[in-house]
Order: C-alpha cells, then sequence, then structure tokens
C-alpha cells in the first residue's frame, strides 16, 4: 500500500542513491573480511553480510528522508519515499524494503495529552468492533500516578500486573495491559503506533480507518477522492476543501516519524530489519529504535 509510483524521474533517483549506497556497503562488507566467493562463505559470513546489507538499507532510507525534507515540507503518499522496493538482486540473493509513515496511525502515548485523543481513540475501537473496557487501564498504564481509573482502571493492585508508568516505548506493551485480549492487540495493530511525546497525524498519509476516527459522520470516500485529486497543502485546506467541521488540534501534513522495513536474502540467510526513524524539520535524521532478526 506504500509503493505508489510517483513518476520515472523519482524511481530513477531512488535507484541511483541505492547503488551508491550499496557500493559503499560492499565496499565496507569486503574491507572487513577480505574479497570472498558467497559459495565458500561459511553461515556466519552470510549473516554478516546481510546484516551489512540491512544497515545499508537503513541508511538509504535516512538519506533519502533527509533530501524529502529539503524538497518541502509536506509529506504526501505520492512522494518518492514512498514508493519502496519490491526486490532488488544482489550478489547471491536480494534485498527489498519501504518506508511507513508512523504518524499516519493513532500514537498510544498522545492519551495522556488530551480529551479529544481518548475520544479519537475510542471511536477508532467502536469503527473497528472493539471493546473499550480497556481504555481506563490503558490510561492507568500511562499515567505515572498510581491512583486507579474507575471502573476498569489498573494499577499495581491488579493481578501480578506491573504498570509501567510511563510512555509504550513499543504497540506490543499494549498487549499486557489488563482486559486487552489477542483479538483486540491484533485488530488495532496496524492503526496504532507508540511514537515518543505527543505527535500529530499526518492528513496526507493516514488510511481511511484513522481519517473516520476524527469525527462522527465523516466520508472516507469524499476524503480520498480529494486526497488523490491533490494532497492537502495544510491542515486548513484539509478542512475547507472536505467541509469539515471537527477538532482540529492534533492534525499535520507533515511527519517526523518513519518505520523502515528491510527484507535481506543473502544465501540461505534471511535477515529483517525494522527501524524507527526520527526526521527534524531540517532534515537531520535520528535511529530511535532498530530490529534487526531473521524472518
Ligand atoms: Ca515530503
Ligand atoms: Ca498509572
Amino acid at each position: 500500500m506504500f509503493c505508489k509510483p510517483s513518476g520515472e524521474s523519482g524511481i530513477a533517483l531512488l535507484s541511483a542513491i541505492l547503488v551508491l549506497v550499496i557500493a559503499s556497503v560492499i565496499s565496507v562488507s569486503i574491507a572487513h573480511q577480505g574479497a570472498f566467493s558467497i559459495r565458500k562463505t561459511s553461515r556466519i559470513q552470510l549473516m554478516d553480510k546481510a546484516r551489512h546489507y540491512a544497515l545499508g538499507l537503513e541508511d538509504w532510507a535516512r538519506i533519502f528522508l533527509s533530501k524529502d525534507r529539503k524538497d518541502s515540507s509536506v509529506d504526501h503518499l505520492g512522494e518518492d519515499w514512498a514508493i519502496g522496493i519490491p526486490g532488488l538482486p544482489i550478489e547471491g540473493g536480494f534485498l527489498a524494503g519501504f518506508l511507513e509513515d508512523e504518524q499516519a496511525k493513532f500514537n498510544l502515548n498522545n492519551l495522556l495529552g488530551s480529551e479529544e485523543s481518548v475520544n479519537r481513540f475510542k471511536r477508532l475501537c467502536n469503527n473497528l468492533n472493539v471493546d473499550t473496557t480497556f481504555v481506563p487501564a490503558l490510561l492507568d498504564w500511562l499515567d505515572d500516578d498510581f491512583e486507579v481509573r474507575y471502573p476498569d482502571g489498573a494499577e499495581e493492585n491488579y493481578e501480578s500486573y506491573r504498570v509501567a508508568n510511563r510512555e509504550m516505548v513499543d504497540v506490543s506493551e499494549l498487549f499486557l495491559v489488563k482486559n486487552v485480549t489477542p483479538e483486540i492487540f491484533q485488530t488495532l495493530r496496524p492503526y496504532i503506533a507508540a511514537l515518543p511525546g505527543p505527535t500529530k497525524l499526518n492528513v496526507n498519509t493516514m488510511s481511511e480507518t484513522i481519517f473516520l476516527s476524527l469525527g462522527d459522520d465523516l466520508e472516507a470516500d469524499a476524503f480520498i477522492d480529494e486526497r488523490e485529486e491533490k494532497e492537502f497543502s495544510d491542515v486548513q485546506d484539509f478542512i475547507q476543501r472536505l467541509q469539515l467541521t471537527l477538532e482540529e488540534s492534533g492534525l499535520s501534513v507533515s511527519t517526523n516519524y518513519f518505520l523502515a522495513h528491510g527484507q535481506v536474502t543473502v544465501g540461505e540467510q534471511e535477515l529483517s530489519l525494522n527501524s524507527l526513524i526520527y526526521r527534524d524539520s531540517e532534515g537531520k535524521t535520528l535511529i530511535i529504535s532498530r530490529t534487526l532478526g531473521r524472518y
């Protein structure tokens, strides 16, 4: 869904940058290990090579995002960063990757910031037929006090539970919250994020489901049609073109947090990469978290 081509020039540029990054990855890899034939290398060497490629993909993502911020301050799905790499042959295998806008999703850490965020989250749950009984326990999990919210909250007194009493670092923490079933977690998973501090939702990248959580009686078709016509230049543009009457707080047309996904196969070795990247208003990037694992 994030692989929208935005024209040949974008793809050509993307490939050119990727080739440069991969070339540097290979030279680092060779410098580390000495030149070797792929057939003669051990499993560990192949895995090491796969890791270099995965980190190369991450570098590529950072370069790309940095360039994107210098080009414009608006982020939308027609931009080059949203194209993705469906599968590029490399020596002994292939690599693939794509970037996901984490501000297209509901940030669970926004819940303590405003009543409006709680309303949006409950609306999201209702629209997905998810029972909201767990929401007070989630707020207790996040807030830094030990006062149980009535009637379904949960602090230290709940079974063998240890509440975090701080922001979530990863959405998987939701799974630990009282009254969150595996079904609830799986249903919400595609629509939620755990980002540091309060963040805004990007109206240019959010899904229909997230759009519908912004207010009652909204029309998703009109939203998608209007956005495909042209991305929203600012929040006012979004409100006016769709003739909306809703709470404007917490909305934006640009993004600071992206999730880079990568898959690398070298010989028998397969490696996945998930890196949360922060990009500031000048285009400087920072890796917030990184998971490298076999898939
Ligand atoms: Ca952009
Ligand atoms: Ca608490």
